[in-house]
């Protein structure tokens, strides 16, 4: 079952059907994640879709371990003091941090569903490791409810399009009441605003996914989530990879370090900051998209039509 039925969170029937599950048996030899017709009707209703097992143990433990390294570190760029009172720190752009991260940037099965969902034309928007320890608080919610890319409301209102994905890759077991792990509201996607219940904390219709370590939720910048209180006993990890439109703005770097850039391969460099090539003709067409020659080499489109708002 992929969602707890925790209350106050309501647990819908109809989103507990396996097609909302991509099968990990299907990955070609790439690691191409393949979603299926009803997977991508499936994230447009809802705003969110869970992907199992994308990340194989070995990689799982090195991010484990680069994460609590990071977390313990004295590495301020990026660091999130907001939700201290929650025991909870966010580390903003930690691709460039730790050299373990960077291989997520690339990584297939998150990338093959970021292009399914966006198109071709994307690159890294935002990259952050989040913990969060144990407390006995069971309705404080941090971060509260939100939605991603706030900037873009305040600039052109409420009614924004789908721009942007996050895959929230979980690196502990979130699949038990109240571990800590991302809320989400589905079908908020459609609506400017959720509205909060009187005396509780998360709107009707909230659900808890149930990530086990190496599952990944996959969520849209337009879909109403927060963070859940954790009572358990162990600190909630999780790293978050969110892909966006090549023509927005990254959220928490503008240009990374070269020396970043020279550790990563081709198709990372391209999302971490596409070259311009100043020194030859202006030219309209886009060229050199590793993710172009990858969609099509997988029959995938190289553009999603906007689903609507
Ligand atoms: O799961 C969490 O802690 C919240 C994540 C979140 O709000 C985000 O990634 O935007």
């Amino acid at each position: 079952m992929a969602f707890s039925s925790l209350d106050p969170i309501e647990a819908p029937g109809h989103h507990e059907r396996e097609a909302h599950h991509i099968d990990p048996t299907q990955p070609p030899s790439d690691g191409w994640h393949a979603l299926s017709d009803e997977d991508v009707r499936t994230f447009a209703r809802d705003g969110y879709l869970i992907a199992r097992d994308v990340i194989d143990r070995h990689l799982l433990t090195r991010l484990i371990e680069a994460a609590d390294d990071l977390v313990l570190s004295d590495h301020r760029p990026g660091r999130s003091v907001a939700g201290k009172r929650h025991g909870y720190v966010s580390i903003r752009n930690c691709v460039a941090a730790r050299g373990t991260f960077l291989d997520l940037v690339a990584h297939p099965a998150l990338l093959s569903i970021a292009v399914q969902l966006l198109g071709a034309h994307i690159h890294l928007v935002t990259s952050h490791v989040i913990q969060k320890k144990p407390s006995t608080e069971a309705s404080a919610r941090w971060p509260l409810w939100h939605r991603d890319y706030g900037a873009i409301e305040r600039s052109i209102g409420e009614r924004v399009p789908r721009v942007m994905i996050k895959c929230a890759i979980a690196l502990t077991d979130t699949s038990r009441p109240r571990s800590g792990g991302t809320l989400v509201a589905p079908g908020t996607n459609h609506r400017d605003q959720v509205a909060m219940q009187a005396g509780k904390p998360d709107p009707a219709g909230a659900i808890a996914p149930t990530l086990r370590p190496g599952d990944c939720l996959v969520f849209e910048n337009r879909t109403w989530h927060a963070g859940d209180a954790n009572l358990t006993t162990d600190t909630r990890k999780m790293i978050a990879i969110g892909y966006g439109y090549r023509w927005l703005r990254p959220i928490d770097y503008r240009i990374q370090e070269e020396s970043i850039l020279q550790e990563a391969n081709e198709t990372t460099r391209w999302l971490l900051g596409e070259p311009l090539h100043s020194d030859t003709d202006y030219r309209q067409v886009d060229s050199g998209n590793p993710l172009a020659r990858w969609c099509a080499a997988h029959g995938a489109a190289l553009h999603q039509e906007h689903p609507g708002p």
